[in-house]
């Protein structure tokens, strides 16, 4: 541990460049940012103050190439992606930066010449846990391989005060902490305060004649916020473009506050002001579930219309006509969070802009696409009237006249077909009257998306069948990809290393060439070498959980981790299924042959998800048994742990054996949690679901453990009656195991505790955990057998690594590139003067 008294970086020769890539020079940096950034000398200097001159210091040599970047995408000609999500799951800033500008070695050696403890100091970062999950750390994927590929490109957003919350687990519970991301300060971003721009909320509209005798609409908000941009740039692998990140953050106009003071309404004013800024406060937790909260389509409408806003001051600087818009940008909506965009370009482009409707309707269309992220009914999207009327009388009226003339071309295209009519209307009239905003997106978009083959072909099938019917032509799936530089080379340098040592690094940036690495297959000294990696990583993991957690786990039991959120469809309780059913195994037979493992689980629940919370609970009490039993032996470990993060699956997935995939056929629509670890080389036990299926294409099925009924299964079970009594009575084993639960016996023998999960289970099964449960079991035996041949494990493995490479997110965004975005990439030139990386 470094102690930061007398650090001896501060009395160095440097050279007379403000960015440069000498040691000297980095050093230089350092002690200049710790003084005249931080205010410090190393006598009163923390570690957070040294984190922070380091994290400048990187900043600082991003900064001449994102000002490049920047000046070159304003100029005419260039079209830019532009990514709406209301989540950036970014992760730790520090050393995905260093490797990006292929100075992380170098940076990291001139740190502990200095005599400061780099590890420590990256581990002081908070990461900016903007998102729940998958499609919070998809968004921040795709940053990254836009960059990477130098695609012009802005990410659009929300600066949340609080993002997720913090988990912690007390008497095996989960208890929310907020989330205090921003209270030692962000180096990693520059407020644009100028650029503030203004957003209206409630009010009416009005009719009137313009001075053409037009008819024309104008909206009296009652309400009036600032948006202020927040930067944060987003450096690519290898090349020069460092794109921006644009998150908004609310603030109260200064306009209100003298109004209200002129009435002597001091407290109203102050009042207002906070009412204002709640918009950007806090990250909503619940992932995949409508709430219907007011303030949650607040957020949505604040931070698009911020967004639209601003691209269209970038259009009209550039000297262009708004007839251009979707020339100059090509518009993702990340799910329907941001669909709301449709009604305000439409809005912006009629209202303000005086645009005729027909033309505007054509520049909307082909300014937007919409990704789909769920099939799940309970995550559609869907307002009330009342609430939408309140909220945004004008765009109301627009989503009416929209669907007015949309549903004229369906009557059109099929008369007479009302159930047609009532199932594509914007508009839900079956009870309590609603916007829907999945139609709103697709009506509004040219392109829409699935984000794996099986997720797409259900979304045609079924909730957006009718649209396919109409505009098969706007469909195409996208498979989602993750970044092999902040998933391989960031989070597992020793599995990076020797890959790279064999086929050299091209791969980083081309992951096909993995593929290279089965021509090593025979290579006995390389298997060795892979195993070894492996085991070294399962070593570092072991002592981390030793240290922050108490707990001992067994390097050479097989690893078997299941991390993501917690829902019932993704299935952690057919997981603990499976550990009871071990548990009874040694329990009835103690000597009997068991192949050692330890289980590892993370996640955070939506804090008002009650059956989730309670599947941690069980996660736990199962944990305390088994960990306890003398029987068990240690053959068996069974941990949670809290605060699953980016930070820690950078841990995890590179010391993983196994890999839980293990949702209902056709609820996960992709999942990109599966990409990670079997490209860190943990094999797969899975079901036919989202991903999966294409994982188990591309790594042959001999090395891919699958189990479990198909989609088509699935369906043809439930509409031909489940009960899942019949599996429970007919199956001994699944029986015993939830006899056992029902017993109190993981509960010191409450028995009601986890009554309400097992009658779920027992009367409903809503996620079908007992006609999966043989077909897992027998899966996981067949994990045991492959797991004591290590010679073939490794190879099943090192293949795995080796055909991930159709699931970098470069492969995906190329994709939306060529066939969804029309983008191009765009080289950034340096002036000689700058210095490039090490
Ligand atoms: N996903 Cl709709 C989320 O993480 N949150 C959401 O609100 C919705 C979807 C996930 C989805 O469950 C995964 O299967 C996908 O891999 C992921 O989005 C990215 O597409």
């Amino acid at each position: 541990m470094t102690t930061f008294e007398q650090v001896p970086v501060f009395q160095c020769e440097f050279e007379d460049d403000r960015t440069g890539l000498s040691k000297e020079t980095i050093k230089r940096a350092l002690a200049d940012n710790l003084f005249y950034i931080q205010g410090k000398v190393p006598a009163t200097a923390t570690p957070n103050d040294y984190y922070m001159a380091l994290a400048y210091t990187v900043r600082d040599r991003m900064l001449q190439r994102w000002f490049k970047t920047t000046e070159v995408y304003t100029k005419k000609g260039v079209k830019v992606v532009s990514y709406l999500s209301a989540e950036f799951l970014l992760g730790p800033h520090l050393s995905n930066n260093l490797i990006n500008l292929g100075i992380y070695d170098l940076v990291r050696q001139v740190v502990e010449e200095s005599g400061l403890d780099f590890v420590q100091l990256r581990e002081i970062e908070e990461e900016p846990g903007l998102g729940n999950g998958g499609l919070g750390r998809l968004a921040a994927c795709y940053m990254d391989s836009l960059s990477t590929l130098e695609i012009p490109a802005i990410g659009y957003g929300i600066r949340y005060e609080f993002g997720i919350f913090d988990q912690e687990i007390r008497d095996g519970w989960q208890v929310e902490i907020t989330d205090k991301w921003l209270h030692l300060g962000n180096p990693w971003e520059i407020p644009r305060l100028e650029e503030t721009i203004e957003v209206k909320f409630g009010g009416r509209t009005e009719a009137y004649y313009d001075e053409k005798c037009r008819y024309r609409v104008r909206w009296i908000p009652d309400k009036v916020v600032k948006g202020v941009p927040y930067d944060t740039p987003i450096s690519g692998y290898n090349v020069n473009t460092v794109n921006t990140l644009r998150l908004w953050k609310a603030e109260a106009p200064e306009s209100f506050e003298f109004q209200a003071f002129n009435v002597g309404d001091y407290y109203g004013a102050v009042n207002r002001k906070v009412v204002s800024e709640n918009i950007t406060k806090v990250l909503y937790p619940n992932d995949e579930l409508m709430k219907g909260k007011e303030l949650r389509l607040e957020q949505q409408y604040f931070f698009v219309s911020c967004s639209l806003q601003d691209m269209i001051r970038l259009h009209l600087q550039k000297g262009e006509s708004l007839e251009t818009f979707h020339q100059s940008f090509a518009v993702q909506l990340n799910d329907t969070h941001p669909s709301i965009g449709v009604a305000e370009l439409m809005r912006l482009l009629v209202d303000e802009y005086e645009i005729e409707w027909d033309q505007a309707w054509q520049i909307t269309q082909n300014t937007f696409g919409y990704t789909n992220h769920t099939l799940l009914p309970e995550a559609l999207e869907k307002w009330t009237l009342s609430l939408f009327k309140n909220l945004l009388p004008r765009h109301l009226q627009i989503i009416y006249e929209i669907n007015q003339r949309f549903l004229g071309q369906v009557r059109a295209k099929y008369p007479n077909d009302s159930d047609r009519l009532a199932r594509l209307s914007l508009i839900d009239e079956s009870g309590e009257k609603y916007v829907r905003m999945a139609n709103l997106a697709s009506v509004g978009s040219h392109a829409i998306n699935g984000v794996a083959a099986l997720h797409t072909e259900l979304l045609k099938r079924d909730v957006l069948g009718d649209f396919h019917e109409l505009w098969p032509e706007k469909f195409s799936n996208k498979t989602n990809g993750v970044t092999p530089r902040r998933w391989i080379v960031v989070s597992n340098p020793l599995l990076a290393n020797l890959i790279t040592r064999k086929i050299g690094a091209d791969w980083i940036s081309h992951l096909e060439d993995l593929k290279q690495l089965e021509a090593f297959i025979e290579d006995a000294e390389f298997r060795r070498e892979w195993r070894q990696t492996k085991q070294d990583i399962k070593g570092y993991l072991a002592t981390y959980i030793k240290e922050n957690h108490g707990i001992e786990v067994n390097p050479e039991s097989l690893f078997d981790v299941q991390v993501k959120r917690l829902h019932e469809y993704k299935r952690q309780h057919l997981n603990v299924l499976h550990i009871i059913t071990l548990y009874k195994r040694i329990k009835d037979n103690p000597n009997i042959e068991i192949t050692p493992r330890t289980f590892i689980f993370g996640g955070k629940a939506a804090p008002g998800y009650f059956m989730a919370k309670l599947i941690i609970k069980l996660i736990n009490s199962v944990g305390d048994v088994v960990n306890n039993d003398p029987d068990v032996r240690d053959r068996l470990k069974v941990v949670f742990l809290p605060d699953y993060n980016v930070r820690f699956g950078q841990r995890v997935y590179p010391a993983a054996d196994l890999s839980e995939q293990i949702s209902t056929a056709g609820k996960e629509a992709s999942g990109t949690g599966n990409m990670k670890f079997a490209m860190n080389g943990a094999l797969t036990i899975g079901t036919l679901d989202g991903a999966n299926i294409e994982i188990r294409e591309e790594v042959g099925e001999e090395n891919f453990f699958l189990f479990g009924l198909t989609t088509e299964q699935v369906y043809e079970l439930k509409s031909k009656g489940y009960n899942p009594w019949d599996y429970y009575h007919n199956n001994p084993q699944l029986k015993q195991v939830i006899d056992l639960i029902s017993s109190g016996f993981f509960s010191h023998g409450d028995t009601n505790l986890f009554r309400p999960l097992v009658d779920s289970l027992l009367y409903h099964d809503p996620y079908m955990l007992f006609a999966d449960y043989q077909s897992y079991i027998d899966a996981q035996d067949q994990v045991n057998q492959a797991y004591r041949d290590q010679e073939h494990w490794t190879r099943m493995s090192i293949l795995n690594a080796a055909r991930m490479g159709k699931f970098s997110s470069d492969r995906a965004i190329l994709e939306y590139c060529q066939e969804i975005w029309n983008a191009v990439p765009v080289k950034i030139e340096l002036e000689e003067y700058i210095q490039g990386r090490a």
